[in-house]
C-alpha cells in the first residue's frame, strides 16, 4: 500500500549538438514508453521536447534559423551556432545547438508544476554537450530535484555519463528495476512493477505529449536483433530479442492516427522484418486489404534476406514509401566478416522483386559502411559503383565507433584519437578513425560520388 503521493516525473528530450542535424522522424520513443508506463503506474508524467521544431519563441528568435518543414513529416530543426568543443577545434565546420532556444526551454520549465524527479534521455553518443545543458539548466530552475540520465548515451558510455553529466543518477539498469528506483527515491511504488522489465506488456507509448502537428508518428514492433554485427551496438543494448504481438502493433498506429493524426509512420525497429510473419504480417496484409491510407518508413535499413518477392508485394501494398537496405557493402568477402546477414546476389533478387512490385527509384536507398578499420576507399567506390548498377540511390554511413562493439577494440587502434576517453570522437562526421590509407578527404569524395551517383540517375 502506497503511502507516500504519487510524484511528478517531468521527462525531458535534450537538444541535439552536432555539426548537423535532420529530422528524420526522429522523436523521443524512449520517454515517449516511459511516460506510459509512469502513468499507467499512477504517477504523473510532463514532458518537455528540447527539439520541437515549431516551437514559436524560437522560430522568430534572432539568431536562431528557424526550422523547416519537409517531405513526410521530416524536416529541419531551428537551429543557433554555438562554439566547437575542444575535440573538434581543427575540424574545419561550424557546430550546432539544434532545437527551441535555452530562454524557451526556461520558460517551459518555469511553466510547469515543480516535478519530483526529472528524467532526461540521451541519443548518439556524440550529442552529450546538448544533454549537459539541459542537465545544467534543470538544475537552477529546479536546486535540490533529483535528475536521472538514461538512454543511449548513458548506456554506452556509463562512466562517462557519471564523471561528467551532472545528473544524480546515470540509469543504466534494466528497466525491470525502475519502479524500485522510483520506490527508494520517492516512497511511492508503481502499480505495474511488473510489466516495466517486459517490452511486450508496455503500454502503448504517450503520443499525446508530442505536438499534433508533427504530421508523423514512430513505431516500434519488437527490440534487438538475432545477428551481431560486429560494428553494431544492438545486441548490447538490447541482448534479448522480442516482439509485439499483431494486436499491440495495430494499436500503435490507430493511436498515432487518432492522437497525432499521423499519415506518415516510421519503424525504429533493429530488425524489422526478421521473425515477424504472425506479427507484422498479418497487420500489413489488413492495411492492404483495407486500401493503405497511411505511408510507412523505414530509415532505418530493412534486411535485405527477408525481401522475397511475396514480402515486397505486401510492403507496397500496405504503404511503404521510403525504404532504406542495409546492403554495407558489395563485397561478398567482407560481408562474410561483418556479420553474413546479406550477399551482393541476396541484394541483386531484393531489388528486383521490390522494382517488380512497384516501387520506383526514389522509395529505394542502400546503405554503404564507410570507414570501417581494415576497409579501403576502392571497395566502397566499387560498392557505390554496384549499388548504382542495381538502379538504387546509395546512401554513405559513416563510420561511428560504438563503445562494447566487437569491433571497438580495433576501431580504438587505428584511430589517432581517444576515442575511449572522448564520446565526442564517435561523431560519424567527425570520421575519428581517418588513416593514412583512409584519409578524411577519401570520406568527402566517396559521399560526393554517391550523391552523384543519384544526380546522374534523374538527369
Ligand atoms: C531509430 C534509430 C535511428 C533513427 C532516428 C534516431 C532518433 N530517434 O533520434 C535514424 C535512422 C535517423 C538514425 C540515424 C543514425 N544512427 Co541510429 N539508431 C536508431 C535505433 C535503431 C533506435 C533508437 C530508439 O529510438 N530506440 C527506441 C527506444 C524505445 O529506446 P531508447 O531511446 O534507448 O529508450 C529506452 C531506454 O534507453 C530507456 N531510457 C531512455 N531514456 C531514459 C531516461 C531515463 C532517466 C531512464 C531511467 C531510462 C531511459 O528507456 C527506454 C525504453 O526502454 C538505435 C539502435 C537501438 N537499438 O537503440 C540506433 C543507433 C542509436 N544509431 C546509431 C548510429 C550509428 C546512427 C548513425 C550515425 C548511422 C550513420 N552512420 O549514418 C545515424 C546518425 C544520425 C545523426 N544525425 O547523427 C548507433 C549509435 C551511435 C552512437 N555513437 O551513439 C545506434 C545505437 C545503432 C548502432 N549502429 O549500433 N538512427
Ligand atoms: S543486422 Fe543490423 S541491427 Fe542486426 S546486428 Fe547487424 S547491423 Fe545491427
Amino acid at each position: 500500500m502506497n503511502k507516500a503521493r504519487a510524484p511528478l516525473v517531468l521527462l525531458i528530450n535534450p537538444w541535439i549538438s552536432d555539426f548537423a542535424a535532420y529530422d528524420l522522424w526522429a522523436k523521443p520513443l524512449g520517454l515517449l514508453f516511459l511516460a506510459s508506463l509512469l502513468r499507467e503506474g499512477g504517477c504523473g508524467a510532463a514532458f518537455i521536447d528540447c527539439l520541437d521544431r515549431r516551437d514559436p519563441f524560437t522560430n522568430s528568435h534572432p539568431g536562431v534559423l528557424p526550422g523547416k518543414d519537409r517531405k513526410f513529416g521530416t524536416g529541419k530543426y531551428p537551429r543557433m551556432r554555438i562554439p566547437k568543443p575542444g575535440p573538434y577545434a581543427d575540424f574545419p565546420r561550424h557546430f550546432h545547438r539544434h532545437g527551441i532556444h535555452p530562454e524557451s526551454f526556461r520558460r517551459k520549465l518555469s511553466e510547469i508544476e515543480k516535478p519530483d524527479i526529472v528524467w532526461i534521455t540521451s541519443a548518439m553518443t556524440y550529442w552529450y554537450p546538448g544533454v549537459f545543458e539541459a542537465v545544467r539548466i534543470v538544475r537552477e530552475v529546479f536546486p535540490g530535484i533529483p535528475v536521472w540520465l538514461g538512454g543511449i548515451y548513458a548506456r554506452l558510455c556509463p562512466a562517462h555519463a557519471a564523471q561528467w553529466s551532472g545528473a544524480d543518477r546515470v540509469a543504466t539498469d534494466d528497466l525491470s528495476r525502475l519502479p524500485e528506483m522510483i520506490y527508494e527515491q520517492t516512497g511511492f511504488s508503481p502499480r505495474n512493477s511488473d510489466v516495466w522489465g517486459d517490452f511486450r506488456l508496455w503500454p502503448l507509448p504517450s503520443l499525446d505529449l508530442l505536438k499534433p502537428t508533427s504530421g508523423y508518428a514512430p513505431l516500434l514492433t519488437g527490440v534487438g536483433c538475432p545477428y551481431r554485427c560486429p560494428y553494431c551496438a544492438s545486441s548490447v543494448l538490447e541482448p534479448r530479442p522480442s516482439r509485439l504481438d499483431s494486436r499491440r502493433i495495430m494499436e500503435q498506429i490507430e493511436r498515432g492516427c487518432e492522437v497525432l493524426g499521423a499519415t506518415d509512420f516510421a519503424f525504429y525497429d533493429d530488425a524489422l522484418l526478421l521473425g515477424c510473419e504472425r506479427t507484422l504480417r498479418p497487420v500489413l496484409e489488413h492495411i492492404a486489404k483495407e486500401g493503405p491510407r497511411i505511408r510507412f518508413h523505414v530509415p532505418n535499413a530493412l534486411h535485405v534476406r527477408a525481401l522475397s518477392r511475396e514480402w515486397c508485394d505486401l510492403l507496397y501494398a500496405s504503404g511503404f514509401r521510403t525504404i532504406r537496405l542495409g546492403l554495407e557493402t558489395a563485397l561478398d568477402g567482407r560481408s562474410r566478416e561483418w556479420g553474413d546477414k546479406v550477399d551482393a546476389g541476396m541484394y541483386l533478387k531484393a531489388v528486383s522483386n521490390l522494382f517488380a512490385a512497384g516501387f520506383s527509384r526514389g522509395d529505394l536507398g542502400a546503405y554503404l559502411l564507410c570507414g570501417l578499420p581494415g576497409q579501403s576507399p576502392e571497395e566502397v567506390a566499387e560498392s557505390i559503383g554496384f549499388v548504382r548498377q542495381s538502379g538504387v540511390q546509395p546512401y554513405i554511413a559513416e563510420f561511428s565507433p560504438i563503445p562494447g562493439t566487437l569491433m571497438w577494440d580495433k576501431a580504438a587502434a587505428v584511430s589517432r584519437f581517444d576515442i575511449a576517453a572522448e564520446p565526442l570522437y564517435h561523431n560519424n562526421t567527425f570520421f575519428a578513425c581517418r588513416r593514412p590509407d583512409f584519409t578524411y578527404d577519401d570520406m568527402v569524395a566517396l559521399k560526393s560520388l554517391a550523391k552523384k551517383s543519384g544526380e546522374d540517375k534523374k538527369s
